[in-house]
């Protein structure tokens, strides 16, 4: 097993010690987010096998290190996600219909079908929009938080990125931009063992990677990422110091990518079967339905319920975004230049006149 942080026992009890003593309601509400994740992934996968969307990134795996960090954030605070984290955004309280207008990159998309697939982006829930290229995302939010600090407003940023983003220049210039400002960041690192097919012993020869934190004077605390109490607790303690003025926190949550990259990737041709399996058997919603049937909150029924009450606001949101259209032609030429010069006019016109033709 992982050397760090836990708090769920095999057994679904508690360490009374570490404990966040969640109440029922926000431990369901978490689980449903968790298993909202995961529904969700497995849709949106055959989805993009039915060639209805065109590349997808699932969490399998991740879903506690994700939504467990993600619900001890407060609404004012800020998240920087990678590209991994829909289920972030859900429990911010975005509309499935607008994460599937997104996925699909039609008219009712927030981007307008600019981005990628899974470039999700939730403006009121203070949810930034994804830049592809790894670790780029770090150093916006030190910058985010860094103005925080300078208007005097008392909020935390919560940043997700990879093991593989450790390496990137960027993840060097955030921690330290960080470290030597007490910029209110808390950096989660989802350490899914993998980059692509790159595994995190060719990515770093440090034992781990929360020891990275102390050289640049701030702490790093290595969690169970399959353990959602554990992400729970670590990040809702880290997010509460940086309110503080406390300053950074780095955050190691040690899960496993247990599906493929992406839609575009086969990961059967570089790793082992035997090793998703190890790591399967710890499957961080599986442990915490035995934490919440421990605590004599959840049964069979229960279960039943959510699984068709989540099917059923899946396959809405499909209908409800198939409904839009393709994004105006013309919103190819818009958004560049507040007020749009003649040579871009004139290019734009005669452009919807070639395709009225
Ligand atoms: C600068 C840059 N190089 C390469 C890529 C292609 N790429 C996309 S994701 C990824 C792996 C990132 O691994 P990690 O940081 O561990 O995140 P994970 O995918 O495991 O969540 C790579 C190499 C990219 N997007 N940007
Ligand atoms: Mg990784």
């Amino acid at each position: 097993m992982v050397d760090a942080l836990r708090v769920i026992r095999d057994d679904g009890s508690t360490d009374p010690r570490l404990d966040p003593k969640l109440s029922e309601a926000d431990a369901v509400r978490l689980y449903r987010g968790m298993s909202l994740q995961r529904i969700l992934d497995n849709r949106m996968l055959a989805l993009q096998r039915q060639g209805r969307i065109g590349f997808y990134g699932p969490s399998l795996g991740q879903e506690a290190a994700i939504v467990g960090a993600a619900i001890a954030m407060e609404p004012d605070d800020w998240i920087v996600p990678q590209y991994r984290e829909p289920g972030a955004a859900l429990v911010r309280g975005m509309p499935l219909k607008e994460l599937l207008c997104q996925l699909m990159g039609n008219a009712e998309d927030a981007v307008k079908g600019r981005q990628m697939p899974c470039h999700y982006v939730y403006r009121k829930g203070n949810y930034l929009s994804i830049s592809s290229p790894v670790g780029t995302q770090l150093p916006h939010a030190v910058g985010i938080g860094w103005a925080m600090r300078l208007r005097r407003e008392p909020h935390a940023v919560l940043v997700f990125f990879g093991d593989g983003a450790t390496s990137t220049a960027d993840f060097h210039s955030a921690m330290n931009f960080a470290g030597v400002f007490r910029t209110p960041t808390v950096f989660l690192c989802n350490n899914n063992q993998w980059a692509i097919s790159v595994p995190v012993a060719k990515q770093t020869a440090a034992s781990t990677l929360a020891q990275k934190a102390p050289a640049y004077g701030f702490d790093g605390v290595r969690v169970d990422g399959m353990d959602a109490l554990a992400v729970y607790r670590t990040t809702r303690d880290a997010a509460g110091r940086a309110r503080e003025g406390q300053g950074p926190t780095m955050i190691e949550a040690v899960t496993y990518r247990l599906g493929p990259h992406s839609s575009s990737d086969d990961p059967a041709r570089y790793r082992d079967e035997a090793e998703v399996a190890t790591w399967r058997a710890r499957d961080p919603i599986a442990r915490f339905r035995k934490y919440l049937e421990h605590a004599g909150w959840w049964d069979e029924g229960r279960e039943a319920r959510l699984e068709q009450e989540i099917g059923d606001e899946i396959t809405h949101a499909i209908q409800e975004a198939e409904r839009a259209g393709p994004p105006g032609i013309d919103t190819l030429f818009t958004d560049v230049y507040e007020t749009m010069p003649a040579h871009l006019r004139e290019e734009r016109d005669a452009f919807v006149a070639f395709r009225g033709r």
